[in-house]
């Protein structure tokens, strides 16, 4: 609730001030689908709205002697850094390149480094390095020194998915609020010693406490979405998408749900492998799987109005958070 109210309250002004300073606003891809060209002049970099929303209520309600909830708001300050980076260039040069993909990539890979070595740091031994696997109770895999670069994986992976996803006018907050709420109800389960027994799940002590992070960034996604609804008054920008998804893949990791995180987040998983299946059928055969990558964008080319393809990927994120729901009990 105070996330939303910091979004309503503070919300218009700062996407006032986001046009007034950025003029043009988003720049806008000439050869993606013609309806995009009429969004032209929307502001970006509504991420700081969020941004803002998610630190202030967490530090006003969290624990603030919890280890994980100042891991995971280092992931999602440090990530909402590098994307504004990249939003501030593209609006600076007016162009859609921004940072660098290669410095923006070792940017994610070293805040995430620090931040897996600390998680593993803070969590109990052996299970600090172990892997668990969703559906099967007993299976637990150590990776050892290999954990660390599997959570760097997850967070950067989990950051550029979102990234991906959102290329239309609520595509992506909805997921992200859908697979937060659910970590959130994980978070709790798996950091309360009665819950976590009770359902055969992996205890870790302290992660209850990410449910108050989670619950601040699903208020500050419904806040968001509030001015993000179609025609949208804002992007959340690379400042959003790659700070809340590297936040949630964080949130998996401390949590022991990172192949559920897979499942729950599985529309930001599709959306990536399209990317993937279409640059490799492109490169290997000159032909393209589909009408244009990521997914939401070959379904815009069929003809799909804007609006209906966004609110059947949120049916499909729904499903796939209640088959990853599934896991807590089915094992
Ligand atoms: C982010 N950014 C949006 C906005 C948002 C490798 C390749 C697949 C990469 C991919 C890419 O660059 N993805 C990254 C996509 C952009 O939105 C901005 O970016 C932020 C997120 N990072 O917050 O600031 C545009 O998306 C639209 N939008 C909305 N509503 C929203 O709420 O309508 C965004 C948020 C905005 C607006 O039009 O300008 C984006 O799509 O650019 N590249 C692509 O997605 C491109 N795909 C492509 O080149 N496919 C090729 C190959 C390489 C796979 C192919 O299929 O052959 C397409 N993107 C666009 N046009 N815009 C293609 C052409």
């Amino acid at each position: 609730m105070t996330a939303l109210l910091v979004c309503f309250i503070f919300g218009p002004g700062i996407i006032r001030w986001l046009k007034s300073r950025q003029g043009a606003g988003q720049p806008i891809r000439t050869d993606g689908p013609e309806t995009h060209l009429k969004k032209q002049g929307t502001p970006t970099m509504g991420g700081v709205m969020i941004l803002l929303a998610v630190i202030i209520s967490t530090l006003l309600w969290v624990d603030l002697h919890n280890a994980y909830t100042w891991i995971v708001l280092l992931v999602t300050i440090g990530f909402g850094g590098v994307g504004f980076g990249d939003d501030y260039l593209k609006l600076t040069k007016r162009n859609s390149k921004g940072l660098s993909s290669r410095v923006k990539l070792l940017w994610q890979i070293a805040i995430a480094a620090v931040a897996s070595i600390l998680i593993a740091y803070v969590t109990r031994q052996p299970l600090s390095t172990q892997l668990a696997l969703p559906f099967l109770k007993d299976v637990l895999i150590n990776l050892g020194y290999f954990f660390p670069i599997f959570a760097v994986f997850v967070i950067v992976g989990a950051s550029n998915a979102v990234n991906l996803t959102d290329g239309l006018d609520g595509l992506a907050i909805v997921p992200v609020m859908i697979a937060t709420a659910c970590f959130g109800l994980i978070a709790y389960l798996v950091g309360n010693v009665i819950f976590a027994n009770y359902l055969q799940l992996q205890h870790v002590a302290g992660a209850g406490e990410l449910l108050v992070f989670c619950g601040a960034l699903v208020g500050a996604s419904l806040g968001f979405l509030w001015f993000n609804a179609p025609p949208a008054m804002v992007f959340m920008g690379d400042t959003g998408s790659l700070s809340v998804g590297a936040a949630l893949g964080s949130v998996s990791i401390i949590t022991k749900h990172e192949i559920v995180l897979a499942i729950i987040g599985g529309l930001f998983v599709l959306e990536t492998a399209s990317v993937i299946v279409q640059v490799a059928s492109f490169k290997m055969t000159g032909k393209r799987v589909f009408r244009m990558a990521p997914l939401h964008h070959h379904f815009e080319k069929k003809g799909w109005a804007e609006p209906t393809v966004v609110i059947r990927f949120w049916i499909i994120a729904a499903i796939l958070a209640l088959i990853g729901l599934s896991s807590l009990k089915l094992r």
